[in-house]
């Protein structure tokens, strides 16, 4: 069992108690890790009364990740408060609805530039944020969730498919560039979880049906085996592994048919 004691993490994407990230959250909390707890604007009360049933009461902070200023001033309060971090975890995806609904041809420059720059490129910026709180604790752990849509076409998936691949992408040279400085970069492909990004998805249902029949263990993943999963990589558990997409899918990649 990954142990916490002393750690200190920030956590990006908590939208309510389904959210994978929130999973996280609890699995190094309960370790014993201090934490930071970013919303973005509509989940605040969500996110604060979540908050208040952890050991420790985190650190609440908003930030909306396409919002350079949002960041910096994350970065300053955590500095401020914590003096250095050890993790982060980034679990923020978005793309317009319109996007995950209209065929893949017709997908627009501007829904292109949001998925993309929500999704992948805010992990440049929070890492570049990051490493200089990190360098201070003699380096870190930093974790994203991606989704096999990034290498197989899954229906509707579309631009979350290209970003996704973008993200796996940057994950690699974001390791490559911070690994001298002993911090570690990752990331968690999920199989399919009934959260708030999966709502209202058609044919979801179906989806998580295919998963159960198909995938080696027969049956789907619960956002917790996420969490566990985070906290090997995020621990020292996992500190010689940077640079990897780690599948935690129930085996449902292996499959050929
Ligand atoms: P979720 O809706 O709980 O989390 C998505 C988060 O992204 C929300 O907290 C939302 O506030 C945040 N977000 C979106 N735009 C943002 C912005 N501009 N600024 C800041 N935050 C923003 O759903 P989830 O399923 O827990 O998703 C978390 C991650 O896991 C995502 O990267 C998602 O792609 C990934 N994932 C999900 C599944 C699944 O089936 N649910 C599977 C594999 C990977
Ligand atoms: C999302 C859409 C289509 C197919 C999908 C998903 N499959 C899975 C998801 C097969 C597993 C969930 N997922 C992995 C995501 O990354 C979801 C991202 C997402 C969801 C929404 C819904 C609401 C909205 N925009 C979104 N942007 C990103 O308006």
């Amino acid at each position: 069992m990954p142990d916490f004691t002393g750690k200190q993490g920030l956590i990006v994407g908590v939208a309510n108690k389904r959210s994978i990230a929130w999973a996280i959250a609890q699995a190094t909390a309960r370790r014993g890790a201090r934490l930071a707890l970013t919303f973005q604007g509509r989940f605040e009360e969500h996110v604060r009364e979540l908050s208040e049933g952890l050991t420790e009461p985190p650190l609440v902070l908003p930030c909306d990740v396409q919002s350079d200023e949002d960041i910096a001033a994350v970065f300053a309060r955590v500095e401020q408060e914590f003096g250095g971090l050890d993790f982060l975890v980034h679990g923020a995806a978005f793309a317009l609805r319109d996007e995950l609904t209209s065929p893949f041809l017709n997908t627009s420059r501007a829904g292109f530039r949001i998925a993309l720059d929500v999704s992948a490129y805010s992990l440049v910026a929070l890492a570049r944020a990051a490493v200089p709180l990190m360098e201070k604790r003699g380096g870190g752990s930093i974790l994203t969730l991606t989704y096999l849509g990034s290498e197989r076409v899954f229906p509707n998936y579309n631009v979350m498919g290209v970003a996704k691949a973008a993200l796996e992408s940057t994950v690699r040279y974001l390791a490559a560039d911070v690994g001298p400085r002993n911090i570690r970069v990752n990331a968690i492909s999920a199989g399919p979880i009934k959260t708030l990004a999966a709502a209202g998805i058609g044919g979801f249902s179906t989806i998580l049906d295919v998963y159960r029949d198909r995938a080696p263990l027969r049956r789907n993943v619960e956002a917790a085996e996420v969490g566990e999963a985070a906290a090997f990589l995020l621990s020292d558990a996992g500190r010689a592994i940077t640079g990897e997409v780690l599948m935690v899918d129930s085996g449902f990649h292996i499959s050929g048919m």
